[in-house]
């Protein structure tokens, strides 16, 4: 294990009873690009993901394609791999609920959970919806018109009896409410924070943890008749993976608690008041901080399978490339908040952002370094103010920046930040008129074309963990070696060696023209 801070972050792990869609995608995209800017900012990072494959939803989509639900999963999870590889996500390691490792977490955290007399068991009568794997309480529920109850999530529900185990979750809406006071930043955004504050203030119920009408589960230790709650299986994959229940372990003493539980708003409640409860009943730390983003809607409707609109991130990328897919999820849409897909939006910000703004920067004055110093780095002659000024705007002062707003997974601000100084470099381009200089002075034009390639040199730096490939092939350009590419080079003046040959120019972010403006 190497000195560096550490930093644990973690995804949702997804349900395996559909295909993955933009939404999955863009939680796991988000966690890519925190757990590379930290790599790259010299922490070691453990970047987890993977698949919830336990509970009746997963049973029944088993039952309907007609295989058992091992051989159902083994399938399904395969496309949450193949997605992350196609993403290029870059995470360590990724879990599925059915492996052995984490079912002997699971009785682990029962059985601390047992001995601290946290569990106790019960015949229960509820509201179950399959579809949200969550009980109701009958004054939440509306009906379908039909004689159905609905779920306030629209889910339909039954009436479910059964001899159940269930956690003392009641005993706990105090601590809670102090742990969320003593830690302002566990829950982000704030507006989020409020809601669960409230919900806790109204007061907990013991919570059922443990069914007896299906078996697809992890077994009760000690009751095999029970399988355990799919959200108390699911919540101890992120234990599992530091390590647990091997507590004195290295690994568990490395990575526990997680520093940044990223998950949708839909889930917040199950990781800001359920977790944080189960962690504290079984004296284990809860995690550093849950943040939940907002929800994705498809060219204004909500995405789903019944209306047929759900976005296949893979169409997306044959369509636009990689790179344009990851900068426009995480740049249209301020993180925390709701958005809409839109093909418009999409190439909107391909032709502005990326074409228009980095990339013209980029390829004018490479292609001006090509035709004016015959293909090699720029020799500086002594900075003026104006380049000292559009060097500093892109130092370490933008480094500092981009830092506090990613601690705070304010992911739209970092991109916002970097491009501020996109526009100043163009602005200082289109002022010094290298392409004059050329002819009045050129050493003087010299120094020009060297600031803006050293600010290209740091905007592709910075900018790597969003746009990993733009940037490498930008990098590329500039021969800048593979190893002086974390973000400690921002402050070094020795990475472009004035005279160094580069290859010929070539454009990075493309126009997109539509061949196809119906689709
Ligand atoms: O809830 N917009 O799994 P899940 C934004 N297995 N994000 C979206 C989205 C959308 N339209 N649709 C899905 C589960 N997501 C449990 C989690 S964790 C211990 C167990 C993302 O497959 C978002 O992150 O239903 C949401 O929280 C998650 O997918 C739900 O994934």
């Amino acid at each position: 294990m190497t000195g560096l801070p550490r930093f644990y972050v973690t995804t949702p792990i997804y349900y395996v009873n559909d295909v993955p869609h933009i939404g999955h995608m863009y939680t796991t995209l988000a966690c890519d690009v925190i757990a590379r800017f930290k790599r790259l900012d010299g922490w070691n990072v453990h970047f987890l993901t993977g698949t919830d494959e336990h509970g009746q939803k997963v049973q029944k989509a088993a039952a309907a394609a007609g295989i058992d639900p091992q051989q159902f999963t083994d399938r399904v999870s395969a496309n949450f791999r193949e997605l992350a590889a196609m993403m290029k996500f870059s995470n360590d390691d990724f879990i599925r609920t059915t492996e052995e490792r984490h079912k002997r977490a699971c009785a682990a955290l029962w059985q601390r959970l047992v001995e601290r007399d946290q569990i106790y068991l019960e015949t229960y009568g509820g509201w179950y919806a399959v579809r949200d794997e969550a009980f109701y309480a009958e004054s939440e529920l509306a009906t379908d018109g039909q004689g159905g109850r609905l779920a306030p999530t629209g889910a339909p529900v039954e009436w479910v009896e059964e001899p159940s185990y269930f956690f003392r979750l009641s005993a706990w809406s105090e601590r809670l409410l102090r742990f969320y006071e003593a830690n302002p930043d566990f829950i982000l955004p704030t507006s989020r924070r409020n809601e669960v504050i409230s919900f806790v203030e109204g007061g907990l119920q013991d919570l059922s943890i443990s069914r007896t009408t299906f078996d697809w589960g992890i077994p009760v230790p000690g009751d095999p008749a029970h399988v355990m709650y799919v959200w108390l299986d699911a919540l101890t994959n992120y234990l599992t993976a530091s390590g647990f229940p091997d507590i004195e372990g290295e690994d568990f003493r490395a990575w526990w608690p997680a520093d940044l539980h990223m998950v949708g708003k839909d889930i917040l409640r199950f990781h800001a008041v359920y977790w944080p409860a189960f962690l504290m009943a079984a004296e284990l730390m809860p995690p550093r901080r849950v943040f939940a983003h907002g929800w994705w809607t498809n060219e204004g409707q909500k995405i789903s399978k019944s209306l047929g609109n759900v976005i296949d991130p893979q169409d997306l990328v044959e369509r636009y490339g990689l790179d344009a897919v990851r900068y426009f999820m995480l740049r249209e849409v301020p993180f925390g908040q709701d958005g809409d897909f839109s093909h418009r939006a999409m190439v909107g910000r391909i032709n502005g952002d990326l074409a228009n703004d980095f990339g013209n920067l980029a390829q004018r004055v490479l292609s001006m370094i090509g035709r004016y110093c015959d293909g090699r780095i720029p020799v500086p002659a002594g900075f003026t103010e104006q380049d000292r000024a559009l060097l500093d705007a892109a130092s370490g002062v933008l480094l500092d920046r981009m830092r506090t707003l990613l601690d705070r997974q304010v992911l739209h601000s970092v991109l916002i930040e970097v491009w501020e100084v996109i526009a100043d470099a163009n602005r200082y381009v289109a002022r010094q008129e290298p392409w004059t200089l050329r002819k009045t002075d050129t050493e003087r034009m010299q120094t020009v074309l060297f600031v803006a390639t050293e600010t290209i040199r740091r905007l592709a730096t910075l900018t790597q963990p969003f746009m990993p490939d733009a940037c490498a092939r930008m990098l590329d350009q500039l021969s800048v070696p593979a190893d002086r590419r974390g973000f400690a080079t921002i402050l070094a003046d020795d990475v472009l060696v004035p005279g160094t040959p580069l290859p010929a120019p070539v454009g990075v972010f493309p126009r997109f023209v539509d061949q196809d403006p119906s689709a």
